[in-house]
């Protein structure tokens, strides 16, 4: 029986466990990044595990989501993450020289290889056809030490596809049909692979799009096969010694198939306030806008940005709109600056922001009041812009940009004639702001800067034996960690202290609850479907750990929170009868009896009583071998710690 290329992959680097459905596996991780939000808590936690250098072949941090310098804080980290980075054989990209996801796959990126990375777009090399998987920083910190990454063996979906994009229609309406079908939840435990003749017609920045925002659907990752279009763009970026050439086997068998005629999309948005709340752009109708953002690691690359140049060309952007541009790496910055290309978007009035994540994690351009902005990003939870009210659409850059001139909602094909942008044979490569690790002889002498922002991992403990506590919150469906751990420009600078960032947890659904966890001391949080979408962000868990949260009861879990709450000792519980969600209330007393014992013995099913009013519930605790004994020592840091001894 033939394999799909996912197979091909995860058997070349299978360590542990066996290739069974469903069941948990490690595989052996090539490269790891980091970015700056999840990176100091993740070298803190690589500096606990007392390894002197990565294992890993490659292994970068990279500075691009808190480059807003508005006090001491993120400067410090952005010079703790260089010294430590620096110390320990890490490769160091600088603020300035573009966002992780669009300079690895320029950089480092290599089909074949595994990748995990402390950011959910790390998908995004799935492009050049890496298993690349966004992963807890605790994760990334142990892939580092040379530990294996553990994921549960996915169920693979194909999608096969056919035709050509129409002219004006782009990358993102692949994407965004591929939500609107599967949701986002409908990704969970899946891989997403691209095949198919329709894989030809697409060039790899366009690939990248669509394994980016894959995140969007909760899959594991997502992947397209590598072949002569992958092969010619890292000859570009003059790297061509790192191509193979890798598909799946004809006969490759698979657990779901699904087909996109790429000639039938059109072009699509998705509208306030969740990316899979697609509709066509006819559906919308001409809706007035306030705002248009173009960058984010989902459509910020050279191809992106010249299409947009082509359509603001001699033109001026509406008077009642502003647009603001973020090209997603130095690369794309140079070359659009030596090609004339940034000229003429300045010439059209556009907003030139640096090349880093900004507004797509509300770091500046928050929308007016009530504000539309259309955003080629890749998330539109609410809030997350940084104006509570403000209405995200999630577009593509031609629609972008063609609605900026027009003031509102515009279909690009009313443009006209297709542009058709040639891939350069050349990049400009220039790797100046990558600054290599010290030599292994002078790794003792660097010296790792901390500031005082920087606080220690908050305090474990091992599992107890009974958790008799109250029910401090209790949230509805689609919770994501932009709900749990907000970002934006005044939350960000705290990534380094979770003392600090805990005053904000939840506090986008009940201002109240960080104090009100803090005083009961010890707390269960109760939630709906798919609880924790969305980012990698560990602090997600670290924060509810930090207020004393002991386990959190959901119908259903997202894959990188859940292990985000393993990995800090959080018991992850779902309810067996999904209705029962109704009998427990914010402030009721619940009591999981001997669950210490029930954990080490394997029980998988629990039973919680409420002591309020009586119920029992039953709940599972699904937990392997390893994620069993990580719960039961206090987390993965103390686990790795004793089987370290
Ligand atoms: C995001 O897009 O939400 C982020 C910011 O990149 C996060 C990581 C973080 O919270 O630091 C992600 O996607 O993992
Ligand atoms: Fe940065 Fe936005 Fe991409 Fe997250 S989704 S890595 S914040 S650009």
């Amino acid at each position: 029986m033939g394999l799909t290329l996912t197979e091909k992959i995860l058997k070349a680097h299978i360590v542990d466990g066996e290739f069974v459905k469903g069941q948990e596996i490690g595989i052996r991780i090539d490269q790891t990044l980091t970015q700056d939000a999840t990176g100091t808590m993740a070298y803190l936690e690589f500096e606990a595990m007392g390894v002197p250098r990565v294992k890993t072949e490659r292994s970068v941090a990279y500075i691009d989501h808190n480059t807003l310098q508005s006090g001491f804080e993120n400067a410090d980290d952005h010079r703790f993450i260089g010294s430590v980075a620096k110390k320990h054989g890490i490769y160091f990209s600088r603020p300035g020289n573009g966002i992780c996801h669009q300079v690895h796959l320029e950089r480092f990126g290599a089909p074949g290889k595994t990748l995990i990375g402390s950011d959910s777009h790390t998908p995004t090399g799935g492009g050049i056809g890496m298993i690349a998987i966004g992963a807890g920083g605790l994760d990334v910190a142990v892939a580092m030490g040379g530990g294996a990454y553990y994921i549960t063996y996915p169920k693979i979906v194909k999608v096969e596809l056919t035709g050509k994009l129409s002219p004006w229609v782009s990358a993102k309406d692949v994407i965004l049909e591929v939500l609107r079908w599967l949701s986002v939840k409908g990704g969970v435990g899946k891989v997403i692979e691209y095949c198919g003749e329709g894989v030809k017609t697409l060039s790899v920045p366009e690939r990248a799009t669509i394994t980016n925002m894959g995140a969007e659907l909760g899959a594991t990752t997502s992947i397209f096969p590598s072949d002569e279009t992958t092969r010619q763009f890292l000859k570009a970026q003059k790297r061509e010694e790192v191509y193979v050439p890798l598909s799946a086997d004809e006969d490759a068998v698979y657990d779901e198939v699904v087909e996109i005629n790429l000639s039938e999309l059109v072009p699509l948005a998705a509208c306030p306030h969740s990316p899979d709340n697609v509709k066509t752009i006819a559906e919308i109708g001409a809706m007035k806008i306030d705002q248009v953002c173009i960058g984010s690691c989902t459509n910020s690359s050279l191809m992106d940005m010249m299409k947009v140049a082509h359509i603001l060309k001699g033109k001026t952007v509406h008077p009642d709109v502003s647009l603001a541009i973020a090209p997603g790496s130095k690369q794309v910055l140079n070359m659009l600056a030596q090609n004339g290309a940034l000229a003429i978007m300045i010439d059209a009035g556009a907003r030139i922001l640096e090349s880093a994540c900004g507004p797509c994690i509300g770091m500046g351009q928050s929308p007016n009041s009530k504000g539309i902005s259309l955003r080629t990003f890749n998330r539109n939870f609410e809030g997350r812009s940084g104006t509570k009210d403000g209405q995200v659409y999630l577009v593509s850059p031609e629609l972008a940009a063609v609605s900026a001139l027009t003031g509102v909602l515009t279909d690009p094909r009313t443009l006209g004639d297709e542009f058709v942008f040639e891939m350069p044979s050349e990049f400009v490569i220039n790797d100046n702001m990558i600054v290599p690790p010290a030599a292994e002889e002078e790794m003792d002498s660097v010296e790792v800067l901390r500031g005082p922002n920087i606080k220690p991992f908050p305090k474990t403990a091992p599992l107890m034996d009974t958790i008799d506590c109250g029910c401090s919150l209790k949230v509805g469906d689609n919770i994501t960690t932009d709900h749990v751990m907000p970002a934006g420009a005044k939350i960000l600078p705290l990534r380094s202290n979770i003392p600090a960032i805990s005053n904000y947890c939840f506090t986008v659904c009940d201002e109240n609850f960080p104090e009100r966890a803090k005083s009961m001391g010890e707390s269960i949080i109760v939630g709906g479907s798919n609880y924790g979408q969305g980012s990698s962000r560990e602090h997600a868990a670290l924060a509810p750990l930090y207020l004393g949260v002991k386990a959190v009861l959901v119908k259903s879990f997202a894959r990188i929170h859940r292990a985000n709450l393993i990995n800090a000792g959080i018991l992850p519980l779902t309810f067996v009868n999904e209705n029962d969600y109704d009998s427990i209330s914010q402030g009721d007393e619940l009591v999981i009896a001997d669950v210490r014992k029930a954990v080490t013995e394997g029980v998988t099913e629990l039973t919680i009583v409420n002591k309020t009013n009586g119920r029992s519930i039953p709940v599972l605790c699904e937990l392997s071998g390893r994620t069993k004994d990580i719960i039961l020592a206090g987390g993965l840091l103390d686990y790795t710690r004793e089987s370290l001894k």
